[in-house]
């Protein structure tokens, strides 16, 4: 056997390894639904929603939140609006008339970015949980109720919901997000999730610290503060459903998914000091997603590029053929064709948005602030 025969094995053996070991654990525990101890309870709640530019969609965001099953004279709405067009008076017309839920409107003189007006709204919020959402999502009824019945357990300090339903029909998106969930499904019963979503995520008042302002990611870096500070978990629960739009289409999704991945990616490195602490979180969760968000992507790189050379050495210029290959899956992938590999493009996907973001993360100047996908918002209008 040659030498780049022998690289080729290696490196596809310790590539596929981490996620081998996943999959062993995955069966041994067999994650189902919620870990925390649910109870039915009716806190007082503020939803804090910060909003830019969003003057065609907010009135059905507002529709939607009042649609929530929950006594809506217990919610405080916190609306952080940084907008140059009407979305404040949207806002403000919306609940005349209506005296619950209660409205705070934060008006933001200049467009400082979600993380500044997350922490801005949490300076004015008194209610024992909070739950954030975003303008270009939809929750289902019952979210906030399932979400504080989590809250209830008092090993846990903030959940995340699931999402449930990719407005846009988009296979690509749903496949990552169905896969997301089981990742996360894993890391809530072992200990605590890393990632926490925007649109719909519920926390204890009292254990939020406020995060950095250039935050690309406030609701994961919320998660690892909590978790960071506590003994208490951080955690998914498959039942709380949220509704956001996707696209298949690779270059469509590379400006969120880019970004989002940025985000995530600079809080693992911020926060390595926790790798090998706090139980399974500093120990697994952290470790494994270091794994598949800063490393993976370079092996799989490295992989393709030594497999395809061996091939070349061993069987000519049939070899090429490794490339044409992967070519035709990226073709079909992002048309959802793939038949029963399409799970896998969601994984390579998601490998190469991470990989962009890594190389950005490095080379470009980052700020808290992003150019807002105006094409995903459609589908809400
Ligand atoms: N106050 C304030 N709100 C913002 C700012 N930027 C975005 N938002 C709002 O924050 C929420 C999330 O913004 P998005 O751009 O959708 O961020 P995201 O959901 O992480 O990214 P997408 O995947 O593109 O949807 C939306 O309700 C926006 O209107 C900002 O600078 N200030
Ligand atoms: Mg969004």
């Amino acid at each position: 056997m040659t030498l780049l025969a022998v690289a080729a094995i290696s490196l596809l053996a310790i590539t596929a390894a981490p996620y081998i070991i996943f999959l062993l654990l995955y069966v041994w525990v067999r994650p189902q639904g919620s870990p925390a101890d649910k109870t039915p309870a009716e806190p007082t709640v503020s939803i804090v929603l910060p909003t830019y530019n969003e003057e065609q969609i907010v009135e059905t965001k507002l529709e939607d939140l009042i649609e929530l099953d929950y006594p809506l004279e217990k919610v405080e709405l916190v609306v952080v609006d940084s907008s140059t067009d009407d979305t404040r008076s949207v806002v403000r017309d919306f609940f005349t008339g209506i005296d619950s839920p209660s409205l705070t409107l934060i008006e933001e003189q200049d467009r400082g970015g979600v993380a500044k007006a997350v922490n801005q709204a949490m300076e004015s919020v008194t209610s024992e949980v909070v739950f954030r959402t975003d303008c270009d999502s939809k929750l289902a009824p019952n979210a906030l109720r399932e979400a504080v019945a989590n809250l209830s357990d008092e090993r846990v300090s903030a959940v995340t919901g699931q999402q449930a339903d990719v407005l846009g029909d988009s296979r690509v998106e749903q496949d990552y997000r169905d896969i997301l969930c089981r990742v996360q499904m894993l890391e809530s019963h072992l200990d605590s999730t890393f990632i926490c979503h925007g649109p719909c995520f519920a926390f204890e008042r009292s254990a939020f610290t406020s995060i950095a302002p250039d935050s690309l990611a406030d609701d994961t870096e919320i998660g690892i503060h909590i978790r960071r500070e506590s003994s208490n978990r951080v955690i998914v629960d498959p039942a709380i459903h949220f509704f956001e739009s996707g696209v298949s289409e690779f270059g469509k999704r590379r400006t969120r998914k880019d970004r989002r991945a940025m985000g995530l990616v600079q809080l693992l490195v911020r926060n390595r000091d926790l790798l090998g602490r706090k139980g399974w979180y500093g120990r697994f969760v952290l470790p494994f997603n270091w794994w598949f968000m800063i490393a993976s992507p370079w092996f799989i790189l490295l992989s393709a590029l030594v497999v395809t050379a061996a091939i070349i050495q061993l069987v000519g210029v049939v070899g090429i053929s490794i490339p044409v290959l992967a070519a035709v899956f990226f073709a079909l992938g992002q048309r959802d064709q793939l038949g029963p590999l399409q799970p896998l493009y969601a994984i390579v996907d998601s490998q190469v948005s991470l990989l962009i973001a890594q190389l950005r993360l490095v080379f470009d100047d980052v700020t808290g602030i992003w150019t807002v996908d105006r094409e995903s918002r459609k589908v809400f209008e």
